[in-house]
């Protein structure tokens, strides 16, 4: 795909992303870019709501602040972060809530994602639990609401770009992480550096990058991104273009089983008389395990299931395998279809169509040809 040169300010380093818009920048990756097991800085997504924040020359000095409903308000700096908590390191995935959106039909609102709003990246820092442990959580703490030092998109300080948050039982888990280092590296400015909340099984969107402030509220947060529509899904079925303002709806929370391939790369070809391709990919699903993953090259007549590499901690990714015997040269298809420890499997076409267009899992579909040279 070619790619403007305009507008990719913020990018440098990631020419393969596929840009979806420039103000605010946002950006996706390929499927068959995310082969790697960790994926690489250079191939991780890029999500943002307003625009960026001043560059940061002194990270160590960088501070948080943890207030609200606790007994002890801190404000820490990322070095007293460093010395003070036991750091961990885990390799964890973070998806867009809208990841796979531009695959409902009628369009739904929002960034057109295909299945590449995710990354899966070694994440170090420490527990966010282990920080409101030392603030002392009051019993009236009920959720967290996340704050960034980002403007909006017209450059505004007076309203966050985004401010979401979570039940405090999520951000007590130890998996909850405020991150410094990404890959083993400096955590990127692009990703939120100096520090970000990184909130894994649940939509990017809590992962709060340049993170300054942790307000611990006495009920649901309702900053930018948690109110009407905002990463919520109808808990009634919708029929697809509804308007879905007045129904019952519920604010996502654990995201859908998902699983990519990522080789070969849609559009492959193989030389005639090729009978057996090898298929890798990768599979996650929220805050839940990858039971199995499947793949079929003829529609969904057959399946064939793939071998699964364990993930390295909770939250990781699932990478998978197969080899694919092909009865001759020509078109095929390959679909992965994952399912989850609760026997949730994807579906074969967009399900669950929602006017902000979350929770699209769809099975992803990469052709490829097998046949003389065209
Ligand atoms: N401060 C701030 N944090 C943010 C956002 C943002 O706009 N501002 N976007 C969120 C969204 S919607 C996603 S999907 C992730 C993307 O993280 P990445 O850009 O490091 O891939 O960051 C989240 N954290
Ligand atoms: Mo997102």
């Amino acid at each position: 795909m070619q790619h403007k040169r305009e507008g990719r300010k913020g990018l440098e380093g990631k020419g393969g992303l596929s840009l979806l818009g420039d103000v605010p920048l946002v950006a996706e990756t390929p499927e068959e870019l995310l082969n790697d097991e960790t994926t690489p800085i250079a191939r991780f997504f890029v999500r943002n709501n307003g625009l960026l924040p001043e560059l940061v020359t002194d990270a160590d000095g960088w501070t948080l602040t943890v207030d609200g409903e606790v007994e002890r308000p801190l404000n820490l700096s990322l070095a007293e972060l460093k010395s003070r908590f036991p750091q961990k390191t885990f390799r964890m995935v973070l998806e867009c809530g809208g990841n796979g959106r531009s695959f409902f039909e009628p369009k739904a609102e929002g960034n057109p994602w295909t299945h590449g709003g995710v990354g899966c990246a070694e994440w170090t820092g420490v527990s966010l639990g282990d920080v409101l442990r030392e603030a002392g959580l009051k019993e009236s703490a009920l959720f967290t609401g996340h704050f960034g030092a980002d403007p909006d998109k017209h450059g505004s300080h007076e309203q966050q770009a985004m401010s979401r948050g979570v039940p405090i039982a999520k951000a007590m888990e130890g998996h909850t992480l405020l991150v410094w280092a990404m890959n083993g590296e400096t955590l990127p400015f692009i990703h939120g550096g100096p520090l970000r909340l990184v909130v894994p099984g649940w939509p990017g969107s809590l992962s709060q990058k340049w993170l300054k402030r942790i307000w611990i509220r006495d009920r649901e947060h309702d900053g930018p991104g948690m109110t009407g529509l905002s990463y919520r899904l109808p808990v009634r079925p919708l029929a697809p273009g509804a308007d879905g303002k007045d129904v019952e709806n519920r604010i996502i929370e654990s995201m859908p089983v998902r699983s990519i391939v990522t080789a070969p790369a849609d559009g492959s070809h193989y030389p005639a008389g090729t009978r057996i391709i090898a298929i890798r990919g990768a599979a996650w699903a929220g805050d839940d395990e990858v039971a199995r993953v499947e793949v079929t090259v003829d529609g969904g007549a057959t399946w064939t299931e793939a071998t699964m590499t364990p993930p390295r901690n909770r939250y990781d990714w699932t990478r998978w395998q197969v080899s694919l015997a092909l009865p001759e040269d020509g078109f095929y298809e390959i679909f992965a279809r994952a399912t989850d420890s609760k026997g949730r499997a994807q579906p074969f076409r967009a399900a669950n169509w929602n006017p902000n267009g979350y929770g699209c899992n769809v099975m992803h579909r990469v052709a490829v040809t097998v046949g003389p040279e065209a």
